[in-house]
């Protein structure tokens, strides 16, 4: 099957909530030698962005969207198995999480994926994480990058609600920040003071990398 074919196959499986169709699909693009990473952005999450292009004009509903994010799941954990097969040297740690308020973690799944494969140790908190959890954990770790993911309007000022926390308790200059997430901007980044924003996971690994150093 063409490489094309394979990210339409994709979509599809997350269009129609079709697991078993969405597991084979991944495993079949694995066999032919494609790009995990490229499987998932051209296939999977365009499949996603689409659901959610369709349920924000109201032609599908919250229990699709569900379904077809269980879906995505299912498919990423194949494609994420590949991904971890080689693992460089440490070059730093960062501590992941979704925001308080906020249930999205496919993103932030794809980014904690691809950073562990360039030799970053991350600590993935999950979803709904507090701002103060965050910063214990930060601290507790002793991590190089803090890097937060949210998903709705209504969340990103969590972010913020960070950055103003690590400033009152004295520990901005310990840590270097990323924010990531579908309503987040490079603006958004400069005006609270974020070290970094990254637009995708590849993004985010370079970003990364450079807020390490490496
Ligand atoms: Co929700 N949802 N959802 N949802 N959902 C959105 C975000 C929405 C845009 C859909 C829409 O209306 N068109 C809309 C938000 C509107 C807004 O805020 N303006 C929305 C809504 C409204 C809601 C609910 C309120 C619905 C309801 O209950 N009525 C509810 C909120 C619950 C809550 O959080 N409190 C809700 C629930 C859900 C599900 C549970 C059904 C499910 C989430 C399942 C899960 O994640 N476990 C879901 C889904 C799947 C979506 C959409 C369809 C897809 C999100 C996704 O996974 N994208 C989404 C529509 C959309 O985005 N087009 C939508 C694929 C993923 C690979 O991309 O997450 O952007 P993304 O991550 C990218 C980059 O952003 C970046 O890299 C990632 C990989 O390339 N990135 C980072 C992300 N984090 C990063 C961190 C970084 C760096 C980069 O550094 C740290």
């Amino acid at each position: 099957m063409s490489k094309e074919a394979i990210f339409q196959e994709a979509q599809e499986a997350i269009l129609k909530c079709d697991a078993p169709k969405a597991v084979a699909v991944a495993k079949q693009a694995l066999a032919e030698g494609l790009d995990p990473v490229e499987v998932l952005s051209k296939g999977f999450s365009t499949g996603i962005q689409r659901i959610g292009d369709l349920f924000g004009r109201g032609e599908v509903f919250l229990p699709e969207l569900i379904l077809s994010a269980q879906v995505m799941k299912e498919a990423t954990a194949v494609l994420d198995a590949a991904m971890q097969g080689s693992q460089a040297q440490k070059k730093g740690k960062m501590l992941i999480a979704t925001v308080e308020g906020d249930v999205h973690d496919i993103g932030k799944g794809i980014v904690v994926s691809l950073v562990k494969t360039q030799g970053i140790e991350v600590i993935d908190l999950g979803r709904e994480v507090p701002v103060a959890k965050i910063m214990e954990k930060a601290v507790e770790y002793s991590v190089d990058i803090i890097g937060t993911s949210a998903l709705l309007t209504t969340t990103i000022t969590e972010q913020k609600k960070l950055e103003d926390a690590l400033r009152k308790e004295g520990l901005r200059d310990r840590f270097k920040t990323m924010v990531g997430g579908a309503p987040c901007t490079q603006r958004w980044a400069d005006r609270i003071g974020a070290d970094a924003y990254a637009e995708d996971a590849a993004e985010a690994v370079t970003k990364a990398l450079k807020l390490l150093g490496a």
